[in-house]
């Protein structure tokens, strides 16, 4: 049954746009080469315009967060830093609905999302790593193990302050500096971020934010001055990076994309998997690296679960990312759009299956419908390469065996999901899943003290955790931080 909702929307009032922003250098806002546009991808409305940093900006904020590592930030006592972090936590909590309204603007996705997951989960990265700053000698890297110096981190579009916070609050536990750019749509929490790092009166160069495109992330990777790379972002820039690290000694982490099997057994509660199924690929619109994009469901169930599953798709709502009703909210750009379009239309081309919730897709903006398609064989484009939107490709299969073939015949490895009453089940199929993360009749968990990555080409090293300091330690080091 679909019910009526009257439009809820969230007030805009909360947040106060500047007309313009500057870069993030020395604890202060300062002017750079050139200017973009930031826009809203469900109204195309222009937000703010955004400085472009080029070569010099990039040099200046690489001394700045040298000075603060060397003169502040690395000989500062654990427990200090512990302080700053905690306070930054506190800041993100109180400006929560501001920053949860900005990142809907300026992302597209929904408030309900923005509220209630990526700014609660922004807020516990730091206030989890606040709590390791004084005690990473306990942390299994040996007494007293170093920071690396300055960090360069890169971060894309679709969690825009979560992937801020997955980089920044690890980096300074562990008595880091860091040179941050944000995904050119994306650019406004970063720079309250910045604002809440001068509210917590945070030494000045110890975070710094540059904006731009990607030729600012290729500038500040490709820099001499930086020690460690961070990037989290499709595979291919991955794999430049990559290249451009590997002559330079730098030490690198990639988080890369992924293709994820969320394999549904004819034993598992159907009404339960199917909210699994729409959260795993739904949720932001699709654009998560981790998303479950391939169901893989036992073939004596297909049908069953593939009704129901399109019964519940018929109830999403799709339109204004304001309004607290909705489900499914913009797509973050045109670029994107464009790239889900050609790779959906691929599918019907090669012979699957299309089937689309019917819904009105609003005049202005990016939006694309919740699709599914059937029919899918595993070497269709559908079901190799990540699409990165609201579209799911269907497979079947008869024995955990095949389950396991299809589940892993994919170049990613980052997630995967098991749905299923038997415990002994999930154990077998998790320990032979070729995926970082394992997720049991659940999806789309994130906790900051269980580690994330991937296998294969969604990337190396972990974020979050204990595993997540060591990419910010010098575990071979010697003296204190
Ligand atoms: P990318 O194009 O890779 O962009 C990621 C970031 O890198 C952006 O800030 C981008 O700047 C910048 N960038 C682009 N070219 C660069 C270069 N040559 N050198 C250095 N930096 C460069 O990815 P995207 O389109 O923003 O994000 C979508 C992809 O990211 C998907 O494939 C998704 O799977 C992956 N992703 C993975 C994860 C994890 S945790 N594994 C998380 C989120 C997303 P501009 O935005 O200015 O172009």
């Amino acid at each position: 049954m679909r019910f009526e909702y009257a439009p809820a929307p969230e007030s805009r009032s909360v947040v106060t746009l500047r007309d313009s922003y500057g870069l993030f250098i020395g604890g202060e806002f300062v002017a750079g080469s050139s200017v973009f546009k930031t826009i809203s991808p469900a109204t195309e409305e222009v937000l703010a315009e955004v400085t472009h940093a080029g070569p010099e900006d990039v040099d200046r904020a690489v001394a700045a967060a040298r000075q603060a590592y060397e003169r502040v930030w690395s000989v500062m006592p654990g427990r200090e830093r512990g302080k700053y972090l905690f306070r930054i936590a506190r800041l993100l909590q109180e400006r929560a609905r501001e920053l949860a309204v900005l990142e809907t603007m300026d992302n597209g996705k929904p408030i309900r999302e923005s509220r209630d997951v990526d700014i609660p989960l922004a807020a516990a990265h730091f206030f989890y790593h606040a709590g390791w700053a004084d005690k990473l000698g306990y942390a299994g890297f040996g007494p007293s193990p170093r920071p690396l110096g300055v960090v360069g981190q890169v971060i894309p579009w679709n969690f825009p302050l979560l992937m801020l916070a997955w980089k920044i609050a690890p980096a300074l536990a562990c008595g880091n500096t860091v040179v941050l750019k944000p995904a050119e749509t994306t650019p406004l929490t970063a720079l309250v971020f910045a604002e809440i790092c001068q509210q917590a009166d945070l030494p000045p160069g110890v975070v710094n934010i540059v904006t731009g495109d990607g030729s600012t992330g290729q500038l500040l990777v490709a820099h001499p001055g930086i020690d460690k790379v961070a990037f989290t972002g499709s595979t291919a820039v991955g794999k430049e990076i990559a290249r451009a690290c590997a002559v330079s000694g730098k030490r690198l982490t990639l988080e890369l994309g992924g293709k994820a099997a969320n394999v549904v057994f004819d034993d598992s509660p159907v009404d339960q998997a199917v909210e699994g199924i729409v959260n795993g690929i739904f949720f932001n619109q699709g654009h998560v690296c981790c998303a479950g994009s391939r169901l893989l469901v036992q073939e004596s169930i297909a049908d069953e679960l593939l009704s129901a599953l399109k019964r519940r798709m018929m109830t999403l709502r799709l339109g204004d990312p304001m309004d607290k009703n909705t489900d499914i909210g913009a797509i973050n750009s045109r670029v994107q759009l464009d790239k889900i379009q050609e790779l959906t239309a691929s599918g019907e081309a090669e012979g699957a299956e299309r089937w689309s919730a019917p819904c009105a897709l609003p005049d202005r903006g990016f939006w694309f419908p919740p699709t599914v398609f059937t029919g899918v064989s595993a070497a269709h484009r559908i079901a190799q390469e990540e699409i990165f939107g609201p579209v799911l490709s269907v497979l079947t299969f008869r024995t955990p065996a095949e389950a396991i073939e299809k589940a892993n015949n994919t170049p990613y490895g980052l997630s995967a999901g098991v749905w299923t009453e038997k415990g002994s089940l999930i154990l077998w199929m998790a320990s032979r899943l070729r995926a970082g993360v394992v997720w049991a009749n659940t999806f789309n968990r994130f906790d900051p003290a269980a580690p994330f990555g991937g296998y294969k080409e969604s990337g190396f090293g972990r974020e979050g955790g204990r595993h997540g300091l060591e990419a910010y330690l010098d575990v071979l080091g010697g003296s204190d931080v």
